[in-house]
């Protein structure tokens, strides 16, 4: 809904500006009231601890500290020193390596700055396309044509729904890329990183293996999906507020000394000035949160996603790869074209509280009413929910999709469900998340 300011004739400019910032509290009010009883399983989003929101709204937020610790170009900065050092430790110690970057505000501008760090104009990398799961940031939408590189995507076996090992190697033989960019949004089974490395080796083509960790940050945190850096990745670039249930903003991550100097220079000066230093406090809880209880909350979150495929499979929806478990990630793939195609059916589920998006399937041309619709179970599995709430979802997506009930009846249902799963687990304050802001008044 656009809300339309009062006309200024009736009321004076101050009056004006103060109805406009009631307007933006009701607003996020109203936001919150919504998502505090609907079922987000947006996959690539999560919900941080109220210590982390606390960090978010923090005076690190007003502040300048472009450099590095104890090398910043602005006074001031002793704290935040004190903060993005313990982020740095916590992160290596969480991940296993040996240099940490975790200035980057967002997943694109770290792979943008990987991409430039890694590679020359001209160069030829492969990538998945979209329709296969990739992220628009590897596609010759964005960062490779910025760039000036030259992309060839990734084989893809839709019945498998992962990298065609074979047909990989024999690109990266006859291709030589210079770079191979593993990891994707739609990112059901681990990808094939050390066949990759093998492949380049083989084929003596001087290639880095970038792993996009974006969407499985949390499991890989958690030890329940591939380690990319230990199966022989170059660099892990990652998003930190998906299943790794951080602040909005990115990470890099590598072992071998001969990349630190490009990648940190790509990231500073070269694609951020100054980086986001609440977020960087609000990360440095989320890594302790993750290597205190991360094994746990990846270990359900899974467990999770598995139940909720196979219950939705039960319901009748065609749930991808059956024949391989569903899902050994957060997500789950369904291919809802017989029911209308994903547009219909993510809007018809928002009516009833339950939010999805819409996703392309490999066979798919048009993003607008692609096949698919892509679930993803960590946001509840972060408000305690496990495999019996997870059954209790699919016969009410069941009764939207399928059986066409009105949306505002299974609704009802949605928010009384909703009900007794308000606080946040795995965190070291367990608390209602929402609460905070509801004491703030504009
Ligand atoms: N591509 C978006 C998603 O996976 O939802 C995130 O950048």
């Amino acid at each position: 809904m656009v809300v339309r300011l009062p006309s200024s004739s009736e009321f004076s400019l101050e009056e004006e500006m103060r109805k406009a910032v009631e307007s933006v509290f009701e607003a996020v009010r109203r936001h919150h009231e919504f998502y505090r009883f609907a079922l987000p399983m947006i996959a690539s989003e999560n919900v941080t601890s109220l210590s982390v929101r606390k960090l978010l709204a923090s005076d690190f937020s007003h502040r300048y500290a472009e450099g590095d610790v104890g090398k910043r170009f602005y006074q001031g900065c002793e704290f935040i020193d004190e903060v993005e050092s313990l982020a740095l430790e916590l992160a290596k110690r969480l991940f296993g390596a040996e240099h940490v970057n975790v200035k980057p505000t967002s997943g694109v501008n770290a792979n943008i700055a990987a991409i430039f760090a890694l590679t020359n104009v001209g160069d030829r990398i492969m990538a998945l396309s979209v329709p296969d799961g990739g992220h628009i940031s590897h596609s010759k939408f964005s960062a490779p044509s910025i760039r000036g590189l030259k992309v060839d995507y990734l084989p893809f076996n839709a019945e498998e729904m992962n990298i065609d090992v074979e047909r990989m190697r024999q690109e990266i033989e006859e291709k030589k890329p210079r770079m191979i960019i593993l990891g994707a949004s739609l990112f059901l089974f681990p990808h094939p990183v050390r066949e990759a490395v093998e492949a380049i080796s083989e084929a003596d083509a001087n290639a880095s293996v970038l792993y996009d960790g974006s969407h499985v940050l949390g499991l890989i945190a958690g030890k329940q999906f591939q380690d990319p850096l230990r199966e022989g990745a170059d660099v892990l670039v990652s998003s930190t507020h998906k299943t790794f249930p951080g602040p909005q903003g990115a990470i890099l991550l590598w072992n071998n000394d001969e990349l630190s100097e490009r990648l940190e220079n790509a990231v500073f000066p070269g694609t951020v000035s100054n980086h986001h230093l609440h977020h960087v406090a609000g990360l440095a809880v989320a890594l302790a949160e993750m290597l205190a209880f991360g094994e746990a909350y990846a270990s359900q979150t899974v467990k999770n996603a598995k139940a909720l495929a196979r219950k939705l499979h039960e319901e009748g929806f065609d749930v991808l790869c059956k024949h391989k478990g569903f899902t050994a990630s957060h997500q789950v793939a369904v291919d809802v074209s017989s029911l209308g195609g994903g547009s219909k059916i993510a809007s018809l589920l928002e009516s009833a509280h339950i939010i999805v998006n819409k996703n392309m399937l490999p066979w798919d041309k048009s993003p607008e009413n692609p096949s698919g619709i892509r679930i993803g179970v960590q946001e509840l599995t972060r408000i305690g929910m496990k495999e019996r709430e997870m059954a209790e979802i699919a016969v009410f997506m069941r009764r939207v999709a399928i059986d066409c009930e009105p949306p505002e009846n299974v609704k009802r249902d949605v928010i009384e469900f909703r009900r007794d799963f308000q606080n946040v687990h795995f965190s070291f304050d367990d608390g209602d998340a929402y609460a905070f802001f509801d004491e703030l008044k504009g």
